[in-house]
């Protein structure tokens, strides 16, 4: 396991949100994710998806780390219709993981971002 991966880091801003010392909106949790709403949302519909543990990206995720990814995907089309996605195919959403500075990451911990809901918002 990368040595990046660690259960907590005190300097993450996620970290703080996961600990609530960082207030955000809530979308769902669980003892190994938490969702909250992105707070510059580009879509109708933008929340973010992240595991508690502090994994800085997708470029430090492992084998080991398979059950809880794929936990998390299957939570996607769950939470996506929750907070008022439409349906597939007419509506659906996008998902989306910026790894790293040349991948157009920001914050340093693995989220997963949730878009969708009436366009137009979607480029490309
Ligand atoms: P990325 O570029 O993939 O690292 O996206 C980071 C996202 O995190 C960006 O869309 C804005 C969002 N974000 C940054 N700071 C905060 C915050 O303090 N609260 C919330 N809810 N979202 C944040």
């Amino acid at each position: 396991m990368s040595h990046l991966v660690k259960d907590h880091d005190p300097d993450c801003l996620f970290c703080k949100i996961v600990a609530k010392k960082i207030p955000s909106r809530p979308v769902y949790e669980d003892d190994e994710c938490y969702a909250f709403h992105d707070i510059h949302p580009w879509a109708p519909v933008h929340f973010l998806l992240i595991p508690k543990m502090h994994i800085p990206s997708m470029a430090q995720v492992g084998a080991e780390h398979g059950p809880l990814l794929g936990r998390m995907m299957a939570l996607v089309p769950m939470l996506a219709a929750q907070e008022g996605c439409n349906p597939y195919p007419e509506g659906g959403f996008r998902l989306l993981a910026n790894a790293g500075d040349e991948g157009g990451q920001e914050i340093h911990h693995l989220h997963f971002h949730v878009m969708g809901g009436p366009r137009p918002w979607l480029k490309g």
